[in-house]
């Protein structure tokens, strides 16, 4: 699972991917053209009380990959454009399964902001606007590609081209309106036959304002501002203040309380944020735990257990028998599978069984 870390420019993206992957790629670029990645553990408490029982040789956490792009340059009319956007970022972006979209909400008077003033909702919206462009350029191009060879082929691909034609007029018409993607109702069959595409305003997105310093207390106030203001469809909306969390992420402990207490802050935002960009992603975790490993294992959300069998190794999805599972808090009271499997409530599940955040699974299998 990916995700594609975007803004404008100096909006502070790179310091927000430094504070998620706790890297050292260099920030106040401005417009440089290097992009990074990293992947994160996903934190989850759970794992811990699980190892505290189990006592694993290993712990492995579920893990998400984050890509920090620089900003769309300026094109020479001093629009910014993904146009101009090298074409390796552009198939990131297009690649990636969610978006953070980090927009500047801090003032300092030594980083100007190129527009002149600080103004959050304007910067959210001329980003929003150009992924909105470039969809609509995409489903421009189709079109007219489909306009000169969709009557052509056999009478299965003129229905397939047809069909698509109908849906990427609805697509263009609320793009022409400045409606993302996301917030259109699509038929699953739809849905699946724009897939390809991998539309920008499709994708899901944290939008992360990053607030200065010492704006942290007001924090809250700005996010319920922006939420109130943007009613998109598979939207989150939070704030952090990048260059502190940054600071922190390079502090040892203590260090880093002592900082926060002078600071008022009571938590850092970094598994929050993490926190959030799963949920974005629209995953669950299922768990499994033995003396070997206590492993998280991310699924969609509506996954059956023959899904998390798959997830673990096809082997176990071919040759699926049942899943005994326990939910987590289940396993907690009781301390061991054998008291759960007592108290009833270990549970045997069938292949259709959907699989719940947290469930503790062993499944069985033939070979
Ligand atoms: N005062 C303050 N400065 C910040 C904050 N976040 C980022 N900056 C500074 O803003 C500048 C730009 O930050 P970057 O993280 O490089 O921004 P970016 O979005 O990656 O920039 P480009 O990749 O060049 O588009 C750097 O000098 C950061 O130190 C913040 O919360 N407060
Ligand atoms: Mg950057």
């Amino acid at each position: 699972m990916q995700i594609a870390i975007v803004g404008l420019a100096g909006a502070g993206k790179t310091t927000v991917f430094n504070t998620l992957t706790r890297g050292h790629a260099e920030t106040g670029g401005f417009g440089g053209l290097e992009l990074h990645v990293g992947v994160v553990k996903v934190p989850d408490e759970r794992l811990d009380r699980l190892a505290e029982i189990f006592k694993p040789k290993k712990v492995v956490q579920a893990d998400v990959t984050y890509v920090d792009l620089p900003a769309p340059p300026a094109s020479s009319e001093g629009r910014i454009g993904t146009e101009e956007l090298p074409a390796e970022h552009l198939a990131r972006l297009r690649e990636a399964d969610a978006l953070i979209h980090v927009v500047r909400a801090f003032d300092d008077p030594s980083l100007p902001h190129p527009a002149g003033s600080v103004n959050p909702r304007r910067d959210l919206d001329q980003l929003d606007l150009e992924f909105t462009l470039a969809d609509l350029a995409l489903v421009d191009r189709r079109l007219e590609r489909l306009g000169a060879s969709g009557r052509h082929g056999t009478a299965a691909e003129r229905e397939a081209n047809e069909r698509e034609e109908v849906v990427l007029r609805q697509l263009k018409e609320a793009l022409e309106s400045e409606r993302p993607i996301r917030d259109m109702d699509l038929e699953p069959d739809d849905e699946k036959a724009i897939r390809g595409f991998r539309f920008l305003t499709q994708k899901p997105v944290l939008v992360l304002l990053n607030v200065g310093e010492t704006d942290l207390p007001g924090a809250g106030d700005l996010v319920d501002r922006v939420t109130a203001d943007y009613p998109h469809r598979r939207v989150l909306v939070d704030a952090l203040s990048a260059k502190i969390e940054m600071e922190l992420g390079e502090l040892d402990e203590e260090m880093a309380r002592v900082f926060m207490e002078e600071l008022g802050i009571r938590e850092s935002s970094l598994a929050r944020v993490i926190g959030l960009s799963y949920r974005l992603l629209g995953l669950i975790s299922f768990l499994t735990a033995g003396q070997d490993e206590v492993r998280a294992w991310p699924v969609r959300d509506g996954s059956t257990a023959v899904d998390a069998a798959g997830a673990i190794h096809t082997d176990l999805a071919r040759g699926f028998i049942r899943a005994e599972t326990v939910a987590y808090d289940d396993l907690l009271t009781l301390g061991s599978m054998a008291e759960a499997r007592k108290a009833g409530r270990l549970r045997s599940e069938g292949k259709t069984y959907r699989v719940r955040d947290g469930d503790v699974l062993e499944i069985l299998f033939s070979r």
